[in-house]
């Protein structure tokens, strides 16, 4: 491991004054305090396997050199985020881009570095090199059935794998659609999916969960077979209860409330989970919380108050994972930088007065209405943030000390140059 807990100590050590000096305004209200430091301490997110590389667009990709050649590799990278912010306890893998060769071995591995394994995804969106069948056309929805078979096939493998590295859930995203008006017939590309889902929903463990994963558009940019939260949410309800909705912050269309979306899924009970990122245009994969942080924060005030509505564990009963590419920043300082925001969102939605709030609403009181959100939003968390992680054994500054021990230098040199990661 190339950080040890001498230097994370070191690290605090340095900066512990100047952190109580900031945390000082905070011990007034301390219930309160401490009980947003808590929720904090207890909330993880997980990383996906497929974006511990530097990621490309058709243009061109421009590795930044130590990148991880194996999943081992992978697995040490997510546990280095861990150790950094005590807030990245989970990988999510992607099949057949990170397949666990030894998968006992794997889960031991992750579990010396505090790690276990959220979601597990399908991939039905590439043709492997050695595959009898063809996704050009779909996978779930293909006219084929030999197609079909195939996907479900494949689905039904990675609950496998899921279920050696001790999973608990399926996320399915479906490239599945159409780019011309006339090439699909969208009813009973609807239900040849829905037949398909309903196969790999049957193999589900009893205590796993299917996450359907939503995309406006890209790669099929005229329809796509699971476009919006009304399509999934209607696959999610006819497939059964262990089957949920997946909201990817990037996946909706210009000006979508996406707020209001994560009101109603819950509400419904069939929100399960996130891909969290930013955009500004399309699926950019974005750094979290980048380009637009009060919706990211307006989201998490949608959360709070609906999962508090239904008496759910913040940390548990959701699926939080980042899916995100990165093009131009190093991908561990990308994601340190992603597990920050969507803390420092979710602390500042823990802070919002849910009682006043609603004696707002039931006024009709706008004005008040946004003063306490935005008395919320504007501020500043980063102490309780960086409290969490002291307490958790973490870095005070994650990023600084990212930097300050060299690490993707030192990751260059144990790995080269040249070194390209599988995934995104
Ligand atoms: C599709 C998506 C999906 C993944 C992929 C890597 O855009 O968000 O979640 O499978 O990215
Ligand atoms: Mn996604």
């Amino acid at each position: 491991m190339l950080l040890n807990s001498d230097q994370i100590a070191q690290h605090n050590e340095a900066r512990l004054a100047k952190h109580k000096q900031q945390l000082a305004p905070w011990t007034g209200e301390v219930d309160k305090t401490e009980a947003i430091i808590e929720k904090l301490m207890a909330y993880q997110v997980a990383i996906p396997s497929w974006a511990l590389g530097t990621g490309g667009t058709r243009f061109g990709r421009f590795p930044g050199g130590g990148e991880p050649r194996s999943l081992d590799e992978k697995i040490d990278d997510v546990g280095l985020l861990h150790a950094l912010n005590r807030s990245s306890g989970a990988i999510s893998l992607h099949i057949p881009w990170d397949i666990p060769a030894d998968a006992a071995a794997t889960r031991e591995r992750a579990a010396a570095l505090g790690l276990t394994f959220d979601a597990v995804n399908s991939n039905t969106f590439q043709d492997q090199a050695d595959q009898p069948e063809s996704y050009k056309f779909g996978s779930l929805q293909h006219v084929d059935a030999a197609v079909r078979q195939q996907a479900i096939d494949h689905n039904i493998e990675v609950i496998r794998h899921g279920v050696e590295l001790g999973s608990k859930s399926l996320t399915v995203w479906l490239s599945d659609g159409s780019c011309f008006p006339g090439q699909l017939n969208f009813r009973q590309a609807f239900q040849r999916t829905y037949e398909s889902l309903q196969a790999i929903y049957a193999a589900l463990p009893p205590d796993w969960k299917v996450f359907v994963e939503y995309k406006a558009f890209e790669p099929n940019f005229y329809s796509m077979t699971v476009g919006d939260w009304g399509s999934s949410l209607l696959y999610a309800q006819k497939l059964g209860p262990q089957a949920y909705t997946l909201v990817d912050l990037g996946h909706h269309l210009p000006n979508a409330n996406i707020e209001q979306i994560v009101s109603l899924l819950l509400m419904e009970g069939k929100l399960g989970g996130f891909h969290f990122n930013d955009s500004k245009y399309g699926d950019d994969d974005l750094t979290v919380g980048s380009i637009r942080p009060y919706q990211l924060f307006l989201i998490f005030n949608e959360l709070v108050e609906g999962m508090d509505a239904r008496g759910m564990n913040h940390a548990s009963d959701l699926g939080w994972m980042i899916d995100a590419s990165h093009n131009v920043k190093d991908p561990l300082e990308d994601l340190l930088q992603s597990v920050e925001a969507i803390q420092i969102a979710y602390a500042q939605a823990l802070l919002i007065d849910q009682a006043r709030l609603a004696d707002a609403r039931n006024a009709n009181d706008v004005v008040t209405a946004q003063e306490i959100l935005q008395d919320a939003f504007r501020t500043d968390v980063r102490p309780l943030v960086a409290e969490a992680r002291l307490r958790a054994g973490g870095a005070l500054a994650p990023l600084a000390l990212f930097r300050e021990q060299a690490i993707r230098q030192q990751l260059i040199g144990q790995r080269g140059a040249k070194a390209i990661a599988t995934g995104l």
